[in-house]
């Protein structure tokens, strides 16, 4: 069946369901951007135009909000805890809706197995038969109890499903061997997915899938009244929680006190919580719409390092503050970070929001050493003599990320068995000779569909398609998302099938006395002192994220859409 728009939202409101603080948040959330959703949907729906878009058969478990994880997210609501993972789950459930899919939401294990088909009750009843979804989202929490209720079966069925995943999870992590073998030890990893099934808040390692959020975008008229209403000496400090204040906050906060009225959103019971400076104007926990308010007046939002990663900077950066946050020196990650550790990653955090940093920058977003007194100052009086305008990036409204999900949705397929890899024809002898790489070299793959399956089986179309493949080599000890990323481009985890193969090495001219083929997750790469050449035997640990030292990696880069860096140009 063909997809058709949605713009009516009652029917999702009906099934979200109540009774808890956590379901009430994302139903106002849902309830407020229903125009903005209503008019992306009908945007995206006159870009597409008469493409046809199947229909999915959707089932949506929230896992961490079952009873049977524990959930403590839903107490907190209300007090001050995180609400990023809701913000993004009340999204996606919008997107997929707005999208015209046949979707079920799940809050509890008796509900995913009431809609999986198997037995009510303990133990791993395996489901038998077909499995009535298409596609299953869900989180860490929902994937254990599925494996719980589903028994065997699951091993079937797990190219169906999704992973939201706020941090991500690397591939070495993922690979449930590899991890335990090599010291990738987490909490959550080994569960052995395509690491692109893996889904995350922001766009941290291209080895997952983007999914996001979306954030609320202001039209012509309210952005004009924005610019005028704005108080330059007006700051709110990022962190709802008193603890966020805690512990080495009080120079900055004086030297901020000095140029700006300060105003914080802190959650309190009855008392003034001590951690918040006397004058500092606390407004308690806001609802979303009125902390929206409250950043259309402000000129800045300041963050004190935590929390990492959230929602909250772009809605300030769309309703025109400047976003100021301390830059990590040494970046925080799970070997030196309390609150990464056991995170199924090793990606190295450089400031409180590495995208706001990195895809959005000045003038929007100053990253600075806040031990440096001198370097804070001065960037608060910068703040209060620049103007700036509300800005979005495209992949944050609604039409972005329908877009998006609209393209994973269609396009992205982990069940069709791939052709028999082979990681090409390996010999000892060298490959062709030529001369020493040192920069970032592109090459073109001849026949490139072909390259690295067995030459008597055609390959399915590949998605991103092949037409976006550019081939780089990193240098030494880097990995290849920032290869791909200092030439333009992004790491595409799904190309590395179409480079893992001899006739890529001797088109970059690389001197290979040996070729082996191994399991590692830097390969495909080359020794240039040892001239020794590698190539990948396990498809599963493709990883952009890898480096090591004495290695110059193969790496699948690809071009992106502007404000799009989930979609390559020809990716729709
Ligand atoms: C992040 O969790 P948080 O939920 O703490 O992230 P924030 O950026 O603080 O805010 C999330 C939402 O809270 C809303 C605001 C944001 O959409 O509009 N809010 C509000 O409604 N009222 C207020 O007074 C202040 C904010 C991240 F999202 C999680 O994934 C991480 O687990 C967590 C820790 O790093 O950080």
């Amino acid at each position: 069946r063909q997809a058709a728009f949605r713009t009516d939202l009652s029917v999702l409101l009906d099934q979200v369901g109540t009774g808890k603080e956590s379901l009430s948040f994302m139903k106002r959330r849902i309830h407020r951007l229903a125009q903005q959703w209503a008019t992306a949907a009908n945007r995206l729906d006159t870009k597409l135009g008469q493409r046809w878009r199947d229909q999915k058969k959707i089932l949506v478990h929230v896992g961490f909000l079952t009873e049977e994880s524990g959930d403590v997210f839903s107490p907190k609501v209300l007090k001050g805890g995180p609400l990023g993972e809701m913000v993004q789950w009340a999204d996606i459930l919008t997107a997929l809706h707005v999208l015209g899919h046949n979707l079920k939401i799940s809050m509890s294990v008796k509900e995913l197995q009431g809609f999986l088909g198997v037995p009510p009750g303990r133990g791993s009843c395996p489901l038998i038969g077909p499995l009535p979804f298409d596609l299953i989202y869900t989180d860490y929490h929902g994937l254990q109890q599925m494996k719980q209720h589903m028994g065997l079966s699951l091993k079937k069925h797990k190219c169906h499903i999704r992973v939201i995943d706020t941090f991500g999870t690397e591939p070495a992590y993922n690979h449930e061997e590899y991890a335990t073998l090599h010291g990738y030890r987490t909490n959550w990893g080994y569960w052995n997915l395509n690491a692109r099934q893996y889904m995350t808040m922001f766009p941290h390692t291209p080895d997952n899938s983007f999914m996001g959020f979306v954030s609320e975008e202001l039209n012509e008229t309210e952005k004009r009244s924005i610019q005028q209403s704005k108080v330059n000496n007006m700051a709110v400090v990022y962190g709802k929680e008193a603890s966020m204040w805690k512990q080495g906050k009080e120079g900055f906060l004086q030297i901020l006190h000095r140029y700006m009225e300060v105003h914080g959103t802190v959650y309190y019971e009855t008392q003034r919580p001590p951690e918040v400076p006397a004058f500092v104007k606390n407004h308690g926990l806001l609802p979303q719409h009125e902390l929206q308010q409250l950043l259309r007046k402000a000129k800045l939002f300041i963050g004190f390092g935590f929390p990492y990663e959230g929602p909250a900077p772009l809605e300030a950066i769309a309703n025109g503050c400047i976003f100021l946050q301390p830059k990590f020196q040494p970046p925080h990650s799970s070997l030196n970070h309390e609150f990464f550790r056991g995170k199924p990653t090793s990606r190295e955090v450089s400031s409180q929001h590495p995208y706001a940093e990195q895809y959005i920058g000045r003038p929007h977003v100053m990253t600075v050493d806040y031990n440096n007194s001198l370097e804070f100052d001065s960037a608060i009086r910068e703040i209060m003599r620049s103007k700036v305008e509300p800005y979005l990036p495209y992949e944050y409204t609604c039409e972005g990320m329908l877009e998006r999900v609209h393209a994973y949705i269609q396009n992205q397929n982990f069940c069709t068995p791939e052709p028999p890899f082979i990681p090409a024809n390996l010999s000892r002898q060298g490959s062709a000779g030529g001369s020493r790489i040192t920069g970032p070299l592109f090459v073109a793959l001849p026949n490139s569909t072909t390259l690295g399956w067995a030459s008597n089986v055609t390959a399915p179309p590949a998605w991103p398609p092949l037409s976006s493949l550019r081939l780089l080599v990193s240098q030494e000890g880097q990995s290849c998302v920032d290869a791909c990323q200092s030439a333009g481009l992004i790491c595409e985890p799904a190309h590395f099938l179409f480079i893992n193969n001899k006739e890529a090495l001797r088109g970059l001219q690389v001197q290979c006395e040996v070729v082996d083929s191994e399991i590692n997750h830097i390969l495909p790469a080359f020794s240039v002192v040892r001239r020794e050449c590698g190539l990948q035997r396990e498809p599963l640990l493709f990883s952009c994220a890898g480096h090591s030292p004495k290695y110059r990696r193969l790496c699948p880069c690809r071009d992106f859409r502007r404000g799009q860096v989930a979609l390559c140009r020809d990716c729709l």
